[in-house]
């Protein structure tokens, strides 16, 4: 796709090479607001940064870029004192050349600071030079705006010139069109042989229409489609087209309907493997603290960032905001947590949350391989997502505030800048000053929560680590519990986000299921039953997010094996949540279990988030529809939806690449990279609070809410809490394996001080025999096995592996075996493991 500001250029430059050929528009009757933007008369009344000076050249205004600044603003070619007026549309034009490879900011802002930007662009530039042309809106009566090309940044010098700058009130306002390619709506990935396949038309017709479904030039299914009327999301009239009954494995297929063709796609069992392994790639160049290898990915080296080598003021001794502690903290390491270089705990929680809980769904399965990611860990025979997950953790447990400190337990809500820096600028570039900021009980609730699941995932790993993170979980939730009302302010947005959250509630809930599920102990197990949440219908239409965890909280105490007394109705609660989410789907054409008539900011991760319920309430139940609900999900976030592109990176022949990032910023700065491929981008935000979602996307339709431009970040941003549900879903839609048809029953024999004895009887529910069979599950909390009869038994990590001897190894329709094992047990909870997984397959 054609970016919306390149598109313009374009347009302009192609109806001829300077801009007095610019079509005239409306706003070209309005008078002139720029003093000498043709430079007939010298430079004045024009003015740039001292480390630059202007010269007129040709009749142009050109300077010489020094190289080795930081921030775009840091060189600025600029003219004060223009007036803007309040709702007025403005004509913003200007022809400028450079050296190849460089992009300037053009800005209309306020002249102090904050210096908000009424328009912004950025103009890629060439040697021969473009006229440019943008519209805008003023949002406010300024008699003193400033006209500023921003040129800093860059690490070589360069030579950048402009000519007829021209502003001129009264413009028709610009319509900006996305281009939404062919009618025909598709997941552009593709679909698993056995899952649901549905596609969407975009059509004027309101009679059914004929589809057909090709591979290459031969038509293997036909049918016709439904007609649903008016889309509320996008406001287009849809009909939906359902080739569920086709199941043939193949590539290049398309669908043809009302005379449009659908960008190709595939049908396979192992179409999501790749996206479920590179959703969780992203996360390593996303850390902070360390060199990011080019040798692991290739294109996106370079030099750690934040270890206190200048020009970063952090994060190896980073003291507080003024007045908030008289102390400093090594907060190194972490990820950064979305496009700028910003830590924060509540993000950060279920961010790691999530992958720990994609690893513990699945840990028996072997899919979390050590090795699966090509991180610096690989080979250390930890699985890598576990050692992903362990870098943002540590991070997590160095904000919690040393004994003998005012608020001795609790958690810094964040550590950011001091101010807003700009795009690009490379992590290790960063020279601002970093700052604690006050702690939070949301932040602490994050920590007991995060480090009460590491230290049952981590037990058979790294027995210390556990250890230390179950007394950190204890210390957080004993000091929230003390200071249950410390709320992060929302005014404190400067240089970082707020994140700001005066109801704790949910933390609390799901932290203290946390510590039941690894502890087994009464204390937890009655807060989170006498929480106002335990019994609330929490599934709300428009999904979860950092802000509102009680659902991770139920989750887990419906997946994760727990003692809890009414655990029957903590999982019949998630069905019903996952029975509301299949009726919203149902009633959306587009296929999300998502609608609400406001999209949020990040609505991908809800919408992630919901599809995360209904693949819980699969685990739980084996019902194929809840199922299928999930696997349709991932067609509107890999292309069927109204603008017909996918929000993943290199996912689909179109797909987000220019989200906003400081380091990913290839739009700004062409020597630098687009995000890796895998990353999934914030998606269609009704907020519309960035310039650029404001000048292009006013008054739209939910869906159409969202621009793949680097400086919206409000609808176009990248972070590690989207990404987490991507790599959930993507790796439960990956599993794509059948039921199998078995029981097992697990007893429990005995238990002494350090050891137990159990034993399984697994029966075939089926009506083929089984000849041969492995079973698999996984142990909580460091439960290791040490000997076992009558099947061969192996455990690595938290996954055990039993395998038929010769003399047992069929089982008849009917039939059981039974086997037994000793084994060492671990401190905490010691739950009956719950799902078994024979040849691969769950048992129902
Ligand atoms: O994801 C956050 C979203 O839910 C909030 O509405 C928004 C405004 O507070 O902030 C989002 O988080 C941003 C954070 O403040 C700073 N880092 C980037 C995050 C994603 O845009």
């Amino acid at each position: 796709m054609i970016r919306p500001s390149a598109w313009l250029a374009l347009a302009v430059a192609a109806a001829a090479v300077t801009l007095s050929a610019v079509p005239a528009t409306a706003a070209e009757e309005g008078p002139e607001q720029i003093p000498n933007g043709t430079f007939d008369t010298g430079s004045a009344p024009w003015w740039s940064t001292a480390n630059t000076a202007l010269e007129v050249e040709g009749g142009r205004l050109c300077a010489d870029v020094p190289g080795g600044t930081v921030n775009p603003w840091d060189v600025i070619v600029g003219i004060n004192d223009i007036p803007l007026v309040k709702d007025e549309t403005y004509a913003f034009s200007f022809f400028a050349a450079a050296d190849p490879g460089h992009v300037a900011k053009a800005i209309v802002q306020m002249p102090s600071d904050p210096y908000t930007a009424y328009l912004s662009a950025n103009p890629e530039l060439s040697v021969s030079g473009n006229g440019y042309a943008y519209t805008f809106i003023s949002p406010v009566d300024q008699p003193k705006a400033q006209v500023v090309f921003q040129l800093g940044g860059g690490a070589a010098p360069w030579r950048f010139c402009l000519d007829d700058v021209s502003l001129k009130g009264g413009a028709e306002p610009d319509v900006y069109k996305p281009d939404t390619g062919p009618r025909v709506r598709v997941n552009m990935v593709g679909h698993l042989p056995s899952g649901p396949k549905n596609a969407t038309l975009v059509t004027e017709r309101t009679e059914p229409v004929t589809w057909r479904l090709r591979k290459g030039d031969e038509v293997v299914a036909t049918g016709e489609t439904t007609p649903r009327g008016t889309d509320a999301t996008s406001g287009q009239n849809v009909h939906s087209i359902d080739f569920g009954s086709f199941t043939a494995a193949g590539t290049g297929y398309t669908l043809e309907a009302d005379g449009e063709t659908s960008r190709p796609f595939d049908i396979g069992r192992d179409l999501y493997d790749r996206l479920r392994d590179d959703a969780l790639k992203f996360y390593y160049p996303q850390r902070s603290g360390v060199e990011i290898r080019d040798d692991l990915r290739p294109g996106y080296g370079r030099p750690a960032g934040h270890l206190g080598v200048a020009p970063n003021q952090g994060d190896v001794k980073v003291p507080c905001q003024p007045g908030v502690c008289d102390y400093s903290l090594d907060v190194s390491g972490g990820w950064y947590d979305a496009g700028d270089h910003g830590k924060y705990v509540v993000n950060g929680g279920i961010s790691v949350h999530q992958l720990m809980s994609a690893f513990e769904r699945a840990a028996a399965t072997g899919v979390f391989s050590d090795g699966q990611l090509d991180i610096p860990e690989s080979g250390n025979g930890v699985p890598d997502i576990l050692d992903e997950t362990r870098w943002e953790q540590e991070f997590l447990l160095s904000m919690q505030i040393p004994d003998g400190k005012p608020h001795a337990g609790m958690a810094h809500h964040k550590i950011h800048d001091a101010n807003w820096t700009g795009l690009p600028l490379l992590p290790h570039r960063d020279p601002q000053k970093r700052e604690l900021h006050p702690p939070s009980t949301a932040a602490t609730l994050n920590l007991a929560a995060t480090a009460a699941q590491a230290a049952r995932l981590f037990a058979p790993y790294d027995a210390a680590f556990a250890e230390r993170n179950l007394r950190a979980a204890r210390r957080a939730w004993a000091a929230a519990k003390a200071e249950p009302g410390l709320y992060a302010s929302p005014s404190d947005g400067v240089g970082g986000g707020a994140y700001e959250d005066a109801d704790v509630t949910d933390e609390f809930y799901w932290a203290a299921a946390e510590l039941y599920i690894t502890t087994g102990e009464k204390e937890f197990a009655d807060h989170v039953l006498a929480s106002p949440l335990h019994k609330a219908d929490i599934f709300h239409p428009e999904g979860f997010n950092w802000g509102s965890v009680a659902q991770l909280g139920r989750l887990d105490l419906a997946a994760v094996p727990n003692g809890l007394p009414d655990r029957d109705a903590v999982r019949a609660s998630v069905l019903a949540g996952a029975d509301k989410y299949l009726a919203i789907q149902k009633a959306q054409p587009y296929g999300m279990p998502y609608g609400p008539a406001h999209f949020e900011w990040g609505s991908n991760s809800q919408v992630l988030n919901n599809a995360v319920v209904l693949a819980v309430a699969h685990d739980l139940s084996g019902e194929a529809k809840y199922r299928d609900g999930a696997v349709e999900t991932m067609d509107y976030i890999l292309g069927r939806n109204a603008l017909n592109q996918s929000y993943v990176t290199g996912y689909g022949e179109v797909s987000s690449h220019n989200q906003h990032s400081r380091w990913y910023s290839h739009q700004l700065d062409p020597s630098l990279p687009n995000p890796p491929r895998g990353t999934l981008a914030g998606g269609p935000n009704s907020g519309l609070q960035d310039p650029v979602a404001q000048a292009k996307l006013r008054g739209c339709a939910p869906q159409f809410c969202y621009i793949d431009d680097i400086e919206s970040w409000s609808t176009n941003e990248l972070t590690i809490n989207w990404n987490a549900p991507l790599a959930w879903v993507a790796s439960f839609v990956a599993d794509d394996a059948p039921a199998a048809s078995c029981e097992v029953a697990y007893t429990r024999h005995g238990a002494w001080p350090d050891g137990f004895t159990a034993q399984v009887t697994l029966r075939n529910t089926g009506v083929k025999a089984i000849d041969g069979w492995t079973l698999k599950w996984s142990f909580l909390g460091g439960r290791k096995i040490t000997g076992a009869w009558s099947a061969a038994v192996d455990q690595k990590g938290s996954a055990v592996t039993a395998r038929n001897l010769d003399w047992n190894r069929r089982i008849t329709p009917g039939a059981s075996v039974t086997f037994g094992f000793n084994g060492r047990s671990a401190p905490g909870a010691d739950p009956a493991p719950e799902r078994f997984l024979l040849n691969g397959a769950p048992c129902r």
